[in-house]
This record gives structure tokens, sequence and C-alpha cells, in this order.
């Protein structure tokens, strides 16, 4: 199996690349990567020198595809500025292959910093070329134009997922639910059903794990699991990555530990 990961590489601070590609490895995956962005850091540490890639990742597909790239599936994350998306829109457009997007804008009810409307914008456009979309609450409200709500309820999740199929999606999820209070976990739809799966709250956000949710859910749905499995089996490592972390820091969470029982899994 081979996958395309697109999405900035932070040098410090899990996520994105940092952890797509061990994540992937440790399934079995081969991946190859076209970095968005790179960064010293990710934006949640103050004023990280930033060099966009904007104007390499059409030249560098080109040449992956002139070599005889191929890949069973395109996961596409952080992008650093509005113009990438159209970029990367016509990256999926020259693969024809699953294309699992994570919208990555925002969490909490804000976008993260250097994010604009426009970017909300862009974004939007990438989301019609996905196969599967997995946002945060955050991200699925900015894209639906509908209101963040901190406790959701069925009638909400079901608009707001509705909503983001209506975008050409065959699924999605949504992360970052608080069920009840303590509870946390995700919304899916697919087939106009909606599911979800709920776990204790471990009270530390921990930074970059919304990427390992992405990467470990595309892994799973790359060797065909569906998709409340894949899901399920992106919380579960995502738990278990926070519960062995014993701080909250913006260096990330321990994820390294988890890979051998991920492995198990499959
Ligand atoms: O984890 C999401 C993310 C990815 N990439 C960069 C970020 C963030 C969140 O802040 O700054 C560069």
């Amino acid at each position: 199996m081979q996958v395309l990961s697109i999405q900035d590489l932070s040098c410090m601070g899990k996520c994105s690349l940092t952890v797509a590609l061990p994540i992937l490895s440790a399934m079995g995956i081969s991946t190859s990567v076209l970095p968005t962005a790179i960064l010293s850091t990710h934006t949640g540490f103050p004023s990280p020198v930033v060099q966009p890639m904007t104007e390499q990742l059409s030249a560098f597909s080109d040449h992956m595809l002139s070599v005889g790239a191929s890949f069973d599936a395109i996961s596409t994350g952080y992008l650093s500025d509005p113009q990438q998306a159209e970029v990367v829109c016509a990256c999926l457009d020259k693969f024809d292959c699953l294309k699992v997007i994570d919208p990555v804008m925002g969490d909490h009810g804000k976008l993260y910093s250097r994010m604009t409307s426009e970017h909300v914008e862009a974004m939007t456009e990438l989301c019609r070329r996905g196969d599967y979309l997995l946002p945060n609450l955050t991200e699925a409200a900015f894209l639906t134009g509908m209101p963040y709500r901190e406790q959701c309820d069925g009638t909400y999740l079901i608009e707001m997922a509705e909503a983001l199929c209506d975008f050409g999606a065959k699924g999605v999820i949504i992360t970052g639910i608080t069920w009840d209070p303590g509870y946390t976990g995700w919304a899916g739809m697919q087939n106009g059903r909606l599911f979800s799966y709920r776990s204790k709250r471990i009270p530390r956000s921990q930074h970059g794990t919304g990427d390992m949710f992405a990467a470990v859910t595309t892994g799973a749905l790359v060797l065909e699991k569906p998709l409340h499995v894949a899901a399920t089996l992106g919380a579960k490592f995502v738990e278990q990555a926070i519960a062995v972390t014993p701080i909250s820091t913006p260096f990330g969470a321990n994820f390294e530990p988890i890979l051998p029982w991920l492995w198990e899994q499959l």
C-alpha cells in the first residue's frame, strides 16, 4: 500500500508529517510526502520561522508523476497559506485514488494563528475533493458556517455532518465532540446514518493529536477497514498517547510507545 501525505513538516513539536510518517510506517504502509511548508516549530510555539513550499508543490508532484508515482490514497492536512489549496486541488486531480482530507485550521472554537477567512474558503474547496473528511468540531463549524457549540446534541451533529457530506464526501468524522461532561469522542456519518464513539476524557489537551487521529484513520481506511472501525482505532490510539504523556506541552504527545499496539490491531 502506498500513501502520499501532503502537509507541513514542523521541525520541532510533534504534529503533521513527523507523526504521519512513523504511524503509517508502523501500519506497514509506504509513505511519500509533499511538505506544504517547513516550519521551525508548529504554530503553537511563539513566532515560528515558516518556509512555504507553495511554488515547489506543483513541480514536485509533476516530477513524481513523471517517474511513475501511483498511490492507493492521498491524505492532506495543514496548509500554510490559502494559495496552497489550489495547488493541492490540482495535485489531487492528477491521481486517481482515495482522498482523505483533514481540513486543519483550528481548535477549541478558534482558528490557529496565521489562519484567515480566505483560508477557510480555500479549505472548503479542497474538501469538495475528499472521499473522507476528518475535521474537528471547530473546523466543521467554520466549513459549514454553523455555530461552534461545546456541548453537542444529536440534532446539531446530524445537521453538521449532513452539511459536510453535501460537499460530496462518502463519509465524515467530526472529532473533539464533548458528549456528557467527562466524555469525549467523535461523530461520523456515512450513507445518511450518524454513528459515534465516546470515551472518558483525560483532562489534558495535547498538541498534534488530531494529526495522529488522521494518520491512524487514513492508514486503516487504506487497509480497507470500514470508516467506524478506522476512526475507533484512531481514537483509541490517541487516548493511549495522551494517557502516557504526563504533562501537556507544545512538544506533543508520546505516541511512540503505542506504535506496537497499533501494529497488533491490524
Ligand atoms: O496539529 C495541527 C498543526 C499542524 N501543523 C502546524 C500547526 C498545527 C497546529 O497548530 O501549527 C504547522
